[in-house]
């Protein structure tokens, strides 16, 4: 291998899964931040990672409309299939092939360090599926597939992201080649980590048995407005500087969800509401939230109402998915030593 390491044109990878609706947390960590991405010109693939779904019992039928209606919210935000890859990830054999090799590549001792999966078996492990554990190898073969170099994500993705960066290096390794790069995760913005409205120590998430912790991209004005309303918080008023919230976690994430909703830093966000209690400051941000979310939950009922045009759309980006990730597989089997009869 040469001291250089091997540059790798750009290219940005990132899914969700369809485990259940879109919370604002997916929106504001993962889905506005694609849209950026992909409006900034680079090359942008994004996936509904249903083989990942399975991780935990999912219901065939809600699965089929979680992941038409994840398919929906990401045009709804401003994917267009047209510029980005938009595709469900069991379409494109690549990923569940390439997984296998990288379950031969990872360690048991990396995927037992995993604080997802520990946080999702809980005291369960025993019973929690082998596809939970081998969880994070199939997420380094989704980006690695398509020799991704970029992969903006919520802070809850880092440490998979770290298990991708030390898989590609040990296949790399192991082989004396520089095939697969060491993906940089991009984790920016006011809300890498939006939390539970109910616990500020909590992150926001699709399968916390509380509806009240979460705001869908499904719920209508009224439910989006009660909930910012019940949220848990304190009885200070905002303070003037940031620092002065540390010990605050639920009024941060309050500040935190303004700041990333309105495209303003959390800075800006303290100079307009220092002094002022929540009860000023909580209808302020339900009607920004309302705002800025009405539209997408709106395109996303015109859009659902229509699943064969969405099936569509999945089909054609699996096709373009399956045309970058096939090739790359072949090679990796290439370089394994697995034989393939010319075709
Ligand atoms: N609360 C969050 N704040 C910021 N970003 C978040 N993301 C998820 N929750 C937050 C980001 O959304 C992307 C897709 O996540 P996912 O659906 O694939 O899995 P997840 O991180 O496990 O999300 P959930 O909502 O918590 O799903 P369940 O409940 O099924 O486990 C990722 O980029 C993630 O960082």
């Amino acid at each position: 291998m040469s001291d250089t390491p091997k540059a790798f044109p750009p290219r940005i990878f990132s899914g969700i899964q369809p485990s259940g609706g879109l919370t604002l947390g997916n929106y504001l960590g993962a889905l506005k931040r694609f849209v950026q991405a992909q409006d900034d010109g680079t090359e942008t693939i994004y996936c509904m990672v249903d083989l990942h779904a399975i991780t935990v019992w999912q219901d065939p039928a809600k699965l089929r409309h979680a992941t038409r209606e994840l398919a929906a919210g990401f045009i709804a935000a401003g994917i267009d299939p047209a510029r980005s890859i938009l595709f469900n990830q069991s379409q494109v054999p690549a990923h569940a092939e390439l997984a296998w090799i990288f379950n031969c590549v990872a360690r048991m001792g990396w995927l037992k360090r995993m604080t997802q999966f520990k946080d999702k078996a809980g005291k369960n492990a025993e019973n929690a599926s082998v596809g939970l554990f081998a969880y994070p190898a199939l997420m380094a073969a989704d980006i690695l597939a398509y020799h991704a170099t970029h992969v903006p994500v919520g802070e809850d993705q880092k440490q998979h992201l770290e298990l991708t960066r030390d898989i590609a290096a040990k296949f790399n390794h192991d082989f004396g080649v520089e095939f697969f790069p060491i993906v940089e995760p991009v984790i920016e913005g006011a809300a890498t980590r939006v939390m539970s409205l109910r616990d500020g120590t909590k992150k926001m998430s699709k399968s916390d048995p509380s509806d009240m912790s979460r705001i869908n991209l499904t719920d209508d004005a009224d439910a989006i407005a009660q909930k910012l309303r019940k949220a848990r918080t304190d009885p200070e008023p905002l303070p003037d500087t940031l620092d002065a919230l540390a010990e605050r976690p639920e009024a941060r994430n309050l500040v935190n969800i303004y700041a990333a909703l309105a495209d303003i830093t959390p800075e800006d966000v303290i100079a307009q509401y220092a002094g002022q209690g929540f009860g000023t400051f909580k209808p302020a941000l339900a009607d920004l939230a309302v705002d800025k979310l009405a539209p997408i939950n709106a395109e996303m009922s015109r859009l659902m109402q229509d699943v064969a045009e969405i099936d569509r759309i999945l089909g054609d980006g699996a096709a373009r998915a399956n045309a970058i990730a096939q090739p790359i597989l072949e090679q990796c089997y290439d370089i394994v030593g697995l034989i393939r009869a010319a075709r």
